[in-house]
């Protein structure tokens, strides 16, 4: 008879969970202990980084992933990671050791006393099973529970004294759908509103990227022929940054965002929330005379939306439908947005030209990971995603995803065998969040390129405050940061670039190197508006 631990790695390899990015502790060793020679562990060195690495993994591969902390306290630091992967629908496979049950009623040292709570919200099932044989199962219905509609995190808690005794039986290894339908029936009222509209628009968000929507959606708004603006406060685009249809990025903000779609009769909104704004900008969610509808598999999404008429629906697979049903337009493409001018030379390097530069020198195949904040409308029209899968970012409003993220999503594009080049862009404060997680990165030989942006200060924060009308907020600048040796401590390569001359060079050594390589790029502290 199997014990609970050889049964849970057993229930694991055969739903393909053989990588498991981590941080133990004494409560996980036991489940730890002679680890499998077909499973790799990918040590962390904090369990934020641990999470999010996992995120931007399962996100590259659009697999599920295993996640192993350390109890209570592990769970904790990885909090902000675990709300960013529930707001961007990652399958994580979380599980934490516990203490021996025992002992628990005690609550000896290192009991995680309320093992179920400390993950909620961001957590779409949370348990601890009620007898030790009962773990196999569990992570069988952890799985099920992570991959549906909308795919997110899940939690295990794992008793330490659970894992030698016996498991009788072991769960049946089901196929659990990740897909709803898109029933033609349902979509009858957009597809008639659409075909009826006068000037309709779209807006596309990450959701169309992660069901696989891509193709579609560029040919539904060719059968349209009309605008696709991107969803504001997306993780990633669903939809090419450089087609001609392509508008920008909707400002996220209430009466603005209105403001931009100003024009349109007949509003569709594929893949997103109806919207995620910040900051409060009051006014009317929709211009005057228009009608929106929302097409989401998130029923959560459709709850909370202020505005339309949302359907459920899988996202990629409703552009298909749309796309097979919506009669040709017959009148012209509306023109394409002005080309964007050159930045200006000189010595100076603002995020503008930063963001140029690195466009210029990227491979047309490179992934982009991206965490800067204040100047994120320049890096999307500056470095636009042209290919499905190519862009990640958090959609959660939480630092600290980005640095990590590149990690996994370097190790996805390792173990798909299409190893595209990595490019992290990040800001001098994001990057602080979890800088440790540059040792993974150099341990594992990772082909990432992450640019430091380097203008001494919380700029965004700089920007809220004008915006907000708070001045004298302390805490905002950051002087005496050496990202470089930062970079060296944790075995990277790297340097420095503050003059815009050497820029080019500086972009083109770092993007030759094999490995990971950090450059620190010293750019304008000019803070830019908010909106
Ligand atoms: C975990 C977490 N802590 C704090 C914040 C608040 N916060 C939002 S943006 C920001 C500063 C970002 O600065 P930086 O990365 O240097 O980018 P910049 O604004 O200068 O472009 C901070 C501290 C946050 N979003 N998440």
């Amino acid at each position: 008879m199997k014990t609970v631990q050889e049964a849970f790695f057993d229930v694991a390899r055969r739903l393909n969970l053989t990588t498991i990015f981590g941080n133990p502790g004494s409560t996980e060793e036991t489940l730890l202990k002679n680890f499998p020679s077909d499973f790799r562990y990918v040590l962390a060195l904090q369990e934020a980084p641990a999470v999010a690495m996992a995120d931007g993994y399962a996100q590259a591969t659009g697999e599920p992933v295993l996640v192993n902390l350390h109890t209570a306290a592990g769970m904790g630091n990885a909090l902000g990671n675990i709300e960013s992967a529930w707001y961007n629908r990652a399958p994580l496979i979380i599980t934490a050791g516990q203490q021996t049950r025992e002992m628990l009623l005690i609550e000896p040292y290192l009991t995680n006393t309320q093992p179920l709570e400390i993950p909620k919200p961001f957590v779409k099932w949370a348990y601890e099973p009620a007898r030790p044989e009962d773990v196999p199962g569990a992570l069988m219905r952890a799985y099920a529970m992570a991959i549906q509609p909308p795919a997110g995190p899940v939690f295990l808690s794992i008793p330490m004294d659970d894992v030698d005794k016996p498991c009788p039986q072991l769960p049946e290894i089901r196929t659990i759908g990740r897909r709803l339908g898109a029933d033609p029936l349902y979509l009858a009222p957009i597809v008639e509103a659409l075909a009826t509209a006068t000037s309709p628009v779209l807006v596309i968000g990450g959701a169309v990227d992660q069901s696989d929507g891509w193709n579609d959606a560029v040919r539904l708004a060719e059968r349209l022929r009309c605008k696709v603006w991107a969803a504001p406060a997306e993780g990633r685009p669903g939809f090419p940054e450089t087609h001609p249809l392509y508008q920008g990025m909707l400002t996220s903000a209430i009466a603005p965002l209105a403001h931009e779609l100003e024009g349109h009769d007949v509003i569709v909104v594929i893949g997103a929330p109806v919207f995620r704004y910040y900051p409060y900008m009051a006014g009317n969610y929709l211009p005057a005379g228009s009608r929106l509808f929302h097409i989401t598999d998130d029923p959560n999404e459709a709850g909370r939306a202020p505005v339309g008429e949302s359907v459920l629906a899988d996202p990629g697979r409703a552009c298909a439908v749309l796309a097979d049903l919506i009669p040709p337009a017959d009148h012209p493409r509306p023109p394409a947005r002005a080309i964007l001018a050159s930045p200006a030379a000189g010595p100076v390097i603002t995020a503008d030209r930063l963001y140029h530069e690195i466009n210029e020198v990227r491979p047309d195949d490179s992934v982009l990971v991206q965490e800067s904040l204040s100047t994120l409308k320049a890096l999307r029209q500056r470095l636009p995603t042209s290919r499905p899968r190519s862009f990640f970012s958090m959609s959660s409003g939480v630092l600290g995803y980005g640095l990590p993220a590149a990690v996994g999503v370097a190790l996805a594009e390792r173990d798909k065998g299409t190893n595209r080049k990595v490019v992290t862009v990040l800001g001098d404060g994001a990057a602080n969040y979890v800088i440790q997680a540059l040792w993974t990165a150099a341990q594992h030989k990772l082909p990432i390129l992450f640019i430091i942006l380097r203008n001494g200060a919380y700029n965004i924060l700089k920007a809220f405050a004008h915006q907000l009308d708070t001045p004298k907020v302390p805490g905002l600048d950051l002087p005496g940061l050496d990202f470089v040796s930062l970079a060296k401590g944790y075995g990277l390569a790297g340097s420095r670039v503050s003059d815009g001359a050497h820029l080019a060079a500086a972009l083109r050594h770092g993007m030759s190197a094999g490995g990971p390589y950090l450059l620190e790029v010293e750019i304008d502290p000019t803070v830019p508006p908010l909106i």
